[in-house]
Order: C-alpha cells, then structure tokens, then sequence
C-alpha cells in the first residue's frame, strides 16, 4: 500500500535552534525496516496518518516532524516548534507520547529523552523555590535533607500520624512525608492531619530549636488540592505533596501556580511512574518524567535510590539527577543535549527500602545535595522511631565526616543498633 511515512525520514535535516528534539528506542515490527518504523513515528507524531491524503494545505508541510538520525535502534526526530501549544504540557504528551506507543508496525518504542528548546521553555515558569529555596524553608545548608514516612502507610489516626511525625522530628529529621496513598480517609482526615501535625511540629521545633515541616499529600480532583493548599497555608506549612503521574501533567500545572501564590513548595511523589518507565524496550524513561516536572515546575521529585527496594539502575538515576540539577545538559548516548536558562533546579529525591547501614551507598551515589526519606527503615530501628532517626542522622554525619559506619557506630548507639538489625544490606 502506498504511503508516504518516508515523507517525514530525511538523514540530511539538522534540526534548527526552535525545533523540539525527541530521542526514541525503536523495534520495528517484523518485515518494517527501521527507516519506515522511524517515519511512521514521526508522522503519527505529528501531522501524518496512515494513507495519502490529497488535499493538503502548504501549512501542513511545515510542522511535520522530520526523522533525522537513526543509530542502531536509537532515532532522533526533530518537531517544528509551532506544532506545540504554548505552556500546554498534555497536549506535548499526547504528540509525543501518544498513539505512537500503539503502532502495530512497532515492537516496542520508547521515549528516551526529549530536548526543550528555548522557545518552548519559556512558557514555563520552573520550579518557584527550587533546591536553594527549600533549604532555606528548612534552614539546612549542608547535608542532604530528611525525611520519613509514617508506616504501614496507611492505617494511623490522624493523631496516632501525628505522635509518630513528632518521634520521627525529635529523631531529628526535618521532614514528615503522607505516604501516596494517604489522603483524607475516615480514619485519618486531610485537615485533622494538618492540624495535629501543626501542634506537633511546634513543640518539635520548641524542644529541638530546630525547623520541622511536613509533606502533607493534597492529591485529589484539583479543586479539591487547591482547597487543601489554601488550608495548609492558612496553617502556615511550607510544603504540599502531590502524586503527579496520578494527577496528571494539567493538574500539576494547575497546583504549580497555585502552590506558588500560597507559599508552598511541592514535592512531587512519582507513584505509578514503574508502569511506563521500567521496561526498556517501551514505554516511557523517568528522565522525561522528570524533565516534565522540572519544566512546570515541582520543587523535589523522586528519582530513584539505586540501592534502595526499587527499580532504577545507577547511570539512568544519576541521569536523572544531572538532568534536574543542572543549568545545562549535554548530549551523551542516552542523552540529548538540554539547556535549562532560568529554569530554577528541582531537588532529587531518594527513598524506598533505605535504612541507617545503606544510606553512605546512597549519598556516594548522589552525594549531599539531595532529599533522603528513610522510612521503614527509622521504625523498624529496635528501639523505635527516634532512634532510628537518630541512626539514621548518625550514619548521615558518618559519611559525610568520612568515618566508617562501624567505626562511628562505637560512639553512636543507635547506629550500632540499626546495623545489629540490617547492617549494610539492600532490602529486595
Ligand atoms: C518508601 C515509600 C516511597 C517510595 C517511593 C514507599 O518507603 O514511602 O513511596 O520510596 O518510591 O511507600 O515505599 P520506605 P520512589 O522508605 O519504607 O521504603 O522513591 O522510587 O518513587
Ligand atoms: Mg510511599
């Protein structure tokens, strides 16, 4: 059947500045070549369709995409700028990371990174605080950032939630963090949680003279978040937490402004993420997950720990963390070069299965400058949740003075403890 899928191949395009630049993983479908696997992504990612058409306006030739670089399985496609909406992330998505994970004449596809140009970028604002304005939130300069979960993650009160936030804040963490499925139930209401917490957390901060806040979750139909984020800053808290991929990009959208206006900076929970990002051969990577977020702009996102209970090898999570803490990015194999201007940086979180004996591992992956949440692994500690905190903080000090855990557990008894439990193992 004819068609005109290669109308949108030529090796010879190079992409101008305004172009927005994807870079794709392709299978071809048995008895497709590449170069029509390529074209057909490209069309059905922009203005083609799956026959010859005859009456097309001129314009249409304009914004069809082009692919321009096919190595081995890795293609690049380049989209003229004016294909995308201004400021509108969902209609990005559904261009480049729509129908075309459907294609019959594809195996598997999967986009690997995409390159925001200038011209694109500027509709978004970024982050409003970023990494320096929440460690000035938190008045913490130096060492990663903490926080834990309440666990199970779901089941306290919201007073029982409240006694384990001031144990894990006298433990000496900064942060409380609503687990992603914590929103508002019988048990434990949005509001009577940020209400209890409030009380906790000042007599917290009154005993430790030290700053506490909490990552409350607002994630709900968004009139029901933007509710919740005028009650969190009518309270005085700093932080809002949002379940993004559940949400979806038009909410996050919706919250970064608002989140703003209040005062609030966001920390973003990326549950549901492993649905599209884990397998290579489809679907979608985190890092344009997080570069997404980044762009609209989330405060802190998850990205992974490398040797926590979760899926994330150690060159895609350190990615990730370059691509959402630089000014600019160059292109590498995997990567494809990205200039952020005056989009400020998001602070990478890394959580899931850490606990006082692994945390060194992590910050000798992704060093100090990052958001640590130590969850299980504070309450599980065998002398309960301040402890661990406490071990958890210890093992904190330890790397970062350079002295071995053993070592600085001889000193430190709740270190000496938590490694008694798990010593220095990775939970599966
Ligand atoms: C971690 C956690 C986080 C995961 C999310 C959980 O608790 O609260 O949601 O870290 O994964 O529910 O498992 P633990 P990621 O510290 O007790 O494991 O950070 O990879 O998005
Ligand atoms: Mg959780």
């Amino acid at each position: 059947m004819k068609d005109w899928y290669l109308d949108f191949v030529n090796m010879n395009y190079r992409p101008s500045k305004s172009d927005l630049v994807c870079l794709f993983r392709i299978e071809p479908a048995k008895g497709i070549t590449m170069k029509e696997a390529a074209g057909r992504v490209a069309s059905e990612s922009s203005a083609g369709t799956w026959t010859t058409l005859y009456n097309l306006p001129p314009r249409v030739k304009k914004i069809m995409a082009t692919a321009f670089e096919i190595k081995g399985n890795m293609v690049k496609v380049a989209y003229p700028i004016d294909l995308w909406e201004p400021g509108n992330a969902p209609q990005l998505m559904s261009g480049i990371a729509g129908n075309i994970f459907g294609m019959k004449a594809l195996q598997g596809l999967r986009l690997v990174d995409v390159s925001l140009p200038k011209d694109y970028l500027r509709h978004y604002k970024g982050p409003h605080y970023g990494i320096e304005g929440i460690r000035k939130i938190l008045k913490v300069s130096k060492r990663p950032v903490t926080g834990a979960v309440p666990k199970p993650k779901i089941g306290y009160s919201a007073a029982e939630h409240a006694e384990i936030a001031f144990e894990t804040w006298m433990g000496g963490f900064d942060l409380v963090k609503d687990d992603e499925n914590l929103t508002s139930t019988s048990f434990n209401k949005f509001e009577e949680r940020a209400r209890l917490m409030l009380k906790m957390r000042e007599k917290a901060e009154r005993l430790t003279g030290e700053k506490k806040s909490a990552l409350l979750n607002i994630t709900g139909e968004t009139r029901d978040m933007i509710r919740r984020a005028q009650f969190l800053h009518d309270l005085g808290w700093e932080f809002a937490m949002i379940d993004v991929v559940t949400c979806g990009n038009a909410a996050v959208q919706t919250m970064r402004d608002v989140c703003a206006d209040l005062g609030l900076a966001i920390h973003a929970h990326r549950a549901m993420h492993a649905a599209f990002d884990r397998v290579d051969s489809h679907g979608i990577t985190m890092l344009v997950l997080a570069k997404m977020m980044r762009m609209i702009g989330v405060d802190e996102i998850h990205i992974g720990t490398v040797v926590g209970k979760l899926v994330g090898k150690k060159q895609e999570v350190m990615d990730i963390q370059k691509e959402i803490t630089s000014k600019s990015v160059s292109k590498s194999s995997e990567l494809l070069d990205q200039n952020w201007g005056r989009i400020k940086p998001t602070l990478p979180v890394a959580s899931g299965g850490l606990h006082p004996g692994i945390v060194p591992k992590v910050m000798d992956i992704l060093g100090d400058n990052i958001c640590l949440l130590v969850s299980g692994g504070i309450h599980g500690h065998p002398k309960g949740t301040r402890a661990g905190a406490k071990a958890a903080m210890q093992a904190i000090h330890a790397n970062m003075d350079k002295i071995s855990l053993n070592e600085y557990a001889k000193t430190h008894k709740e270190l000496a403890q938590a490694l008694e439990k798990w010593g220095t193992e990775t939970p599966i």
